[in-house]
């Protein structure tokens, strides 16, 4: 069989903007800040509108096909059988869109939201309390997840259903582009998903990196500094390389499902020897203020007033779920051979949902009780020591401490590097011509996407600040807008044709009965 070739019209492009911007960043960090900012207070200020709405928008959607007379069409034949267990479907998809950043969230986005709470209210307030965990929720929540699971819609129907060989963004496409995604519009669309990927995952690295060599330097001793950041990156990207070699990736695999346990025996132990009941009465109650808020909050943008706040975390947000959708689409379709439509939305939305909010009621409660009864002042330390070190002190606070924290090191090195190695292996796979089910892209070319990843890790890192890592994502997701709406719109055009109720013009044309009088004079 010949080998898997690489496809260069979408390799060279997509590696010469990522690494030619990695290094212009690198190497004029001061410009680099300036057009950071600017990109990033255009896209969230003047499209505020646009997230909020269209976030909003294809939550609904979603819910009319699920509910609605397509959500049994199924992804396949009629003899295709789902390939995994329902259990290990979910925690698959759960794991490839979410990495470390949960639970640095979960801890920080509380704290955040106290200090500088939405709608005027007053800092630190016993309301600023009732909204903390709150707005985490909503923005890991429903309409999150209704990001996520929009194109795995079309990418997986086109795969299954209409037999489309390429597992592409593009070629989802086709009902609505026609041939021109075979042509160049093809291409500048893979090379788009390929940035949300890179951008997105860039947000995930700035954020990650740091906390995990803070939780290095904590149980080593040693100081933590910019050289500790860059040596665990170095260490990610020898772990992923060593694995391309060794044939590891399915250790890697392995190890995820090994993750979901740790995640869920931490859950337990912190539920458990923190305050439960406590954590369980702020997580009802932050499900009663989101429920209640839905709708102010899934459209709010604050022109009058300007605080910034809907700009900063809502818009944010929803770039960094739109910036890694379509690799979502792309591996949520692999693995949902069989499934109906109404099962793939239920297993994103309200699955990932639970998952999501467990995270934040047993890290976020736990946090808020620390700051509410004044035991640690995790507010204080994020403000003035940052989020890692706030996280670390909150998992210090914790009995057996030491332990939890080599748990809690182990399981955001292999999230993070989960989420790395599916990335790396779908921006290969879309720089190869023509990949069959049972191929694998080149090694080399898996390296060099993991490279490009640790190459944007670097840029965001040493440009420093939130302000560098929130623009990863955005600057990648405003295009992909576009994108999702093509897929959007190919989905209903190949349901329609599909699915749709049949008739010609001339079975639907009213023939007035001799019988009624309905003549005009
Ligand atoms: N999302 C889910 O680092 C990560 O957890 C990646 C982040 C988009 C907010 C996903």
């Amino acid at each position: 069989m010949a080998k898997p070739q690489l496809d260069h019209k979408v390799f060279w492009p997509a590696f010469i903007v990522i690494f030619g911007l990695s290094l212009a960043l690198l190497l004029n960090r001061e410009a680099g800040a300036k057009i950071v900012d600017a990109a990033l207070a255009w896209s969230t200020y003047k499209l505020d509108w646009l997230f909020q709405m269209g976030t909003f928008l294809v939550f609904v959607f979603l819910i009319w096909i699920a509910f609605g007379r397509y959500g049994n069409v199924k992804l396949g034949g009629p003899d295709d059988k789902p390939e995994f267990s329902t259990l290990s479907w979910i925690a698959m998809l759960f794991c490839a869109g979410i990495g470390s950043s949960l639970i640095y969230w979960a801890v920080a986005e509380p704290l955040y939201y106290l200090q500088g709470p939405p709608f005027g209210i007053a800092k630190g307030s016993s309301e600023a309390y009732q909204w903390a965990l709150t707005y985490g929720m909503f923005h890991w929540g429903f309409s999150a997840w209704a990001l996520y699971a929009i194109p795995s819609l079309p990418i997986a129907y086109a795969y299954y259903v209409r037999k489309d060989p390429q597992l592409r963004a593009s070629t989802a496409c086709r009902p609505i582009l026609g041939n021109m995604v075979d042509g160049w519009m093809g291409k500048v669309i893979d090379i788009l998903v390929m940035f949300g990927i890179v951008g997105g995952f860039g947000t995930s690295l700035g954020l990650g990196v740091p906390l995990l060599a803070k939780a290095a330097s904590t149980l080593l001793g040693i100081p933590q500094s910019m050289g500790l950041n860059f040596a665990i990156l170095a260490i990610w990207t020898i772990i992923f390389g060593f694995s391309v070699y060794t044939g590891l990736y399915k250790g890697i695999k392995r190890l995820s499902d090994i993750n979901v346990y740790l995640a869920l025996a931490l859950l337990v132990v912190i539920l458990a020897v923190g305050p439960t009941f406590f954590i369980l009465s702020v997580f009802t109650d932050s499900v009663g203020v989101l429920f209640n808020n839905f709708f102010r909050m899934s459209f709010y943008t604050d022109p009058i007033v300007k605080s910034g706040f809907p700009q900063a975390w809502t818009v944010f947000y929803w770039a960094w779920w739109i910036a890694l959708a379509p690799y979502m689409g792309l591996f949520v379709a692999r693995i949902s051979k069989g499934r109906t439509l109404k099962q793939l939305i239920i297993a994103e939305v309200l699955w990932g949902t639970l998952g999501d909010w467990a995270f934040f009621g047993v890290f976020g409660g736990y946090t808020l009780h620390l700051e509410f009864d004044k035991i640690l002042p995790a507010g204080q330390i994020l403000s003035e020591d940052g989020g890692p070190a706030a996280i670390i002190a909150v998992i210090n606070s914790l009995p057996m401490s030491q332990v939890i924290l080599v748990l809690f090191l182990l399981l955001e090195f292999v999230f993070l590097a989960t989420c790395l190695d599916s990335s790396a292996y779908v921006c290969a796979s879309m720089a190869t011509k023509q990949l069959n089910e049972d191929e694998q892209p080149a090694r080399w070319n898996r390296i060099v996407w993991a490279l490009a990843l640790a190459a944007i890790g670097i840029a965001v890192l040493s440009l420093g600040g939130m302000n560098a890592i929130q623009t990863s994502s955005v600057v990648a997701a405003v295009p992909l807008v576009f994108v999702l709406l093509i897929l959007t719109l190919s989905f209903m055009k190949m349901l329609k044709e599909d699915h749709g109720i049949q008739c010609s013009p001339k079975e639907i044309t009213i023939q007035p009965s001799k019988n009624t009088n309905i003549s005009a004079k």
